[in-house]
């Protein structure tokens, strides 16, 4: 019997359409070709970046002799799980102090998602998640496989290349109450553009009004504006709320650690705003108050023991690495503020190529406007580039980008700024 016959009748499946950019360009053997496909930063030299401060997190690590590498729990290390949620929902949250949110260690950002997408899945009445067009490229397949049905709302305005609010208040207006809605805290992907926090308000409103359930997916936090605050207050917003909130957590880009694959997801129960003092005002007895705080407790405790259920037959607990480096750095505000002044300094160099690339355009007067280069936020520019255009610029320049025309900025240098702008160039005055 043949062994190989099994699988024989198997179809080649394609490359992933961003991490099959990085397989392509790996095997382009040009000395000038350059990858803007992946989002993964890249220092002025090209090379990956590990931050000094986890450097020195693994230091402290490794000569450490009393640590072990014994299973963590399903959920991860618990001081990495509190350290979290107090990232991304702020150290005071309301939430937090009253013991409402559930937090695990998850697979960075995407295993996250996908225990958060399994969980609702199982335990919430509504199966259908909305999710901006365009978006990450995984978001369908994670949400589909686990089990929801993917509608989209109107996010992205190709014409002035900025927000489509009229359409995604529309579009979230008329979806059904109670339905799921991933947001992107920050940076979107692969856009670069965010509401302001005026437009956040009234999402928010109109969210609450309706019923319908945020998902926040939280892959740049601090990549945004280079603080970590700042890109959080979306997520704030409606934890503050307290409303219900779901947040899948990254450390991949803002702390450098992608292949760790380390990351969070946090429930947020819906619970009472008010302090307590108003509320026995308006309850009359501070009895029914402590008997509300405790049962929104017991819920985060419930949401958590199902979380377990999810995750144990799937990868049964977490990996510790990962999860020590960044817990090292969070407890310790010496180390929390290097971590801070770091992630500001790529925040800006990324900053600083959309001003090279949109100067060097300017400089060789490239037609179109190119202003939102330096518009957009984040990791990425979506240039407004076809297919077309995106093969040629990989042909004749050694240029790897997704598709879609979305470039990464943070692996872009000063010295590579001029091949990118001369390939734009070409690109558009010969295939416009
Ligand atoms: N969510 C969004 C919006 C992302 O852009 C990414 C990563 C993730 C989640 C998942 O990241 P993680 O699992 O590594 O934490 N997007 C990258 C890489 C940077 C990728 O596609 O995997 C991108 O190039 O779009």
């Amino acid at each position: 019997m043949d062994p190989g016959s099994v699988f024989a009748s198997l179809v080649q499946a394609p490359e992933d359409p961003i991490l099959g950019v990085t397989v392509a360009y790996n095997k382009d053997p040009s000395p000038n070709k350059l990858n803007l496909g992946v989002g993964a930063y890249r220092t002025e030299e090209g090379k990956p970046l590990v931050l000094d401060v986890v450097r020195r997190a693994e230091q402290l690590l490794v000569n450490d002799q009393s640590r072990v590498k014994e299973y963590l729990p399903i959920v991860g290390l618990a001081d990495f799980n509190k350290l979290s949620a107090k990232l991304i929902f702020g150290a005071d949250s309301p939430a937090i102090q009253a013991n409402r949110v559930a937090t695990v260690q998850g697979l960075s950002g995407t295993g996250s998602l996908r225990v958060g997408a399994e969980f609702l899945a199982r335990h919430y009445h509504q199966l259908t998640i909305y999710i901006p067009q365009p978006t990450w490229g995984n978001h369908p397949k994670v949400f589909t496989l686990a089990g929801l049905s993917v509608k989209t709302y109107r996010y992205y305005d190709p014409a002035t290349r900025g927000l489509n609010f009229q359409g995604l208040l529309e579009d979230l207006g008329a979806a059904p109450s109670g339905a799921i809605v991933l947001l992107h805290a920050c940076a979107h992907n692969p856009t670069g553009v965010d509401p302001t926090l005026e437009q956040w308000e009234q999402i928010r409103q109109l969210m609450r009004s309706k019923g319908l359930l945020p998902f926040f997916d939280s892959a740049y936090q601090g990549f945004a504006s280079g603080s970590l605050d700042a890109d959080a207050q979306p997520v704030r917003m409606f934890v503050a709320d307290g409303g219900e909130c779901l947040a899948a957590q990254s450390y991949a880009k803002n702390m450098g650690l992608y292949g760790e694959r380390v990351g969070a997801l946090s429930i947020s129960d819906a619970g009472i705003t008010a302090s307590k003092e108003v509320i026995i005002n308006i309850a009359g007895s501070s009895k029914e108050v402590d008997d509300f705080v405790c049962k929104t407790a017991d819920v985060a405790s419930k949401v958590e023991s199902q979380l377990k259920l999810v995750i144990r037959p799937m990868y049964s607990n977490p990996p510790i690495h990962g999860a020590s480096i960044v817990a090292t750095i969070l407890k310790d505000s010496k180390m929390y503020d290097e971590w801070t002044v770091e992630l500001k300094a790529m925040a800006d160099r990324i900053i600083s190529m959309r001003k090279q690339l949109f100067d060097a355009l300017s400089a060789r007067g490239t037609p179109g406007d190119w202003s939102h280069i330096i518009k957009q936020i984040g990791m990425f520019t979506f240039t407004g580039l076809n297919g077309e255009q995106v093969a040629f610029m990989t042909k004749e320049y050694h240029i790897y980008m997704t598709s879609d025309g979305r470039i990464s900025m943070a692996g872009l240098s000063s010295k590579t700024v001029p091949h990118l702008a001369d390939a734009i160039h070409a690109a558009v005055t010969r295939m416009g």
